[in-house]
C-alpha cells in the first residue's frame, strides 16, 4: 500500500478544482469561470489500485487586495509547504503570465524549505489543437525542471488515468491516513454552503462574485427532508439588490439550481430557504472571515 498527500496549486482558474472532482470522480469542489472561487482548502481522498492518495485543492496564488485574499494566499502557501508531492497546474490555453510566474516564485520558495517531486499538469487540452499544444507545453517546461510532465482534460477525461498513474510511484509506502469510506472532509453544512456561491458564482458580474460569502444558519435533517436555512452576506446595498434581482427573480433561480445541486448529492428532498444581508467590509474583518470558515 501507498499513501501521500498532493497539493493542487497554481494561479486562480487553471482548473485545480475540476481536476479535483475529476480525480475523485465525485463534485467536492465548487467551479466558475471567475477568478478566485476557492476559498479554502479542500480535502479529497482518492482510493486507487494499491494506494491511497489526499488531494488538497487550494485557492489561486494571486495578488491579494482584501484579508480574505491574504488568508486565501496563506492557505495555499501553507498546503504547498507541508503536502509530500506537488501538482503545479498551468493552463493550456494561454502561454505563461506573470500569474504563473508567482505561482513559480511561491512554489521554489517552498522547496528551497523541502525539497519535493513536482508535476507540472498542463490544463484544458481540449480546448486547443495539437500543433499548437506542443509548442505551449514546451514553453511551460522551461519555467522550471519539473519531476513530470502531464498534459490534461479534467473536463474530457483525457489523460486523468496517465496522471494518476505517474503519481503513485512518488507515493511513499504506507498504509493510508483515512477510512475506505473518506471522501473529503467537507460537511454537508459546507457543501451546501458552497454550492449556493456556485450558484452565485455563476449568476453574477463585476464585484459581485467577490463581495459574497454564504452561511448556514440551520441544517437539519427530518426523515427524507433536510431543512436548510441560509444567509447569503453582501457588502453593500447595492449587491443585495443585484442579487435578489426584479420580483426576486435571480435569487429564486440561484436558491433553486443550489437546491437541486444539494437533492443530487444528498441524496434526499431540500427544503431550502435563502436570505441576503447586508455586511460591509466583511472581506477586512478577521472575526466574521474566521466564522465564515476562511
Ligand atoms: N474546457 C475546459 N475547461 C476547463 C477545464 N478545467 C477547468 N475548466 C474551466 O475553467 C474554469 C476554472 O475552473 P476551476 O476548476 O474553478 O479553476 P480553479 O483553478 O479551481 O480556480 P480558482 O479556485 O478560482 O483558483 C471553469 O470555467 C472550468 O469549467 C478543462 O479541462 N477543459
Ligand atoms: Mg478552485
Amino acid at each position: 500500500m501507498k499513501f501521500g498527500t498532493v497539493a493542487i496549486i497554481g494561479r486562480s482558474n487553471v482548473g485545480k478544482s475540476t481536476l479535483l472532482n475529476r480525480l475523485l470522480g465525485e463534485k467536492i469542489a465548487i467551479v466558475s469561470e471567475k477568478p478566485q472561487t476557492t476559498r479554502t482548502r479542500i480535502l479529497g481522498v482518492a482510493h486507487v489500485q494499491g494506494a491511497q492518495i489526499a488531494f488538497l485543492d487550494t485557492p489561486g496564488l494571486h495578488k491579494p487586495e482584501h484579508l480574505l485574499n491574504r488568508r486565501m494566499v496563506r492557505t495555499a502557501v501553507e498546503t504547498l509547504e507541508e503536502a509530500d508531492l506537488l501538482y503545479m497546474l498551468m493552463d493550456a490555453t494561454s502561454l505563461p503570465g506573470p500569474g504563473d510566474l508567482v505561482a513559480v516564485k511561491h512554489m521554489k520558495e517552498a522547496l528551497a524549505k523541502r525539497p519535493r517531486p513536482v508535476i507540472l499538469v498542463v490544463t484544458k487540452i481540449d480546448l486547443v489543437n495539437k500543433i499548437k499544444l506542443l509548442p505551449v507545453i514546451e514553453s511551460y517546461t522551461k519555467l522550471f525542471p519539473w519531476t513530470e510532465v502531464v498534459p490534461v482534460s479534467a473536463q474530457a477525461d483525457d489523460n486523468i488515468d496517465r496522471l494518476l498513474a505517474v503519481t503513485v510511484p512518488y507515493l511513499e509506502e504506507g498504509d493510508g491516513a483515512y477510512g475506505e469510506d473518506v471522501v473529503t472532509d467537507q460537511t454537508m453544512r459546507t457543501l451546501a454552503a458552497e454550492m449556493i456561491r456556485e450558484k452565485i458564482l455563476q449568476a453574477t458580474e463585476q464585484e459581485v462574485p467577490y463581495s459574497v460569502a454564504v452561511e448556514i444558519d440551520e441544517f437539519v435533517e427530518e426523515g427524507k427532508l433536510t431543512r436548510i436555512r441560509a444567509t447569503i452576506l453582501v457588502e453593500r446595498e447595492t449587491q443585495k439588490g443585484i442579487l435578489i434581482g426584479k420580483q426576486g427573480g435571480r435569487l429564486k433561480s440561484i436558491s433553486t439550481q443550489a437546491r437541486q445541486d444539494m437533492e443530487r448529492l444528498f441524496g434526499m428532498k431540500v427544503f431550502l430557504e435563502v436570505w441576503v444581508k447586508v455586511k460591509e467590509a466583511w472581506r477586512e474583518d478577521e472575526q466574521a472571515l474566521v466564522e465564515l470558515g476562511y
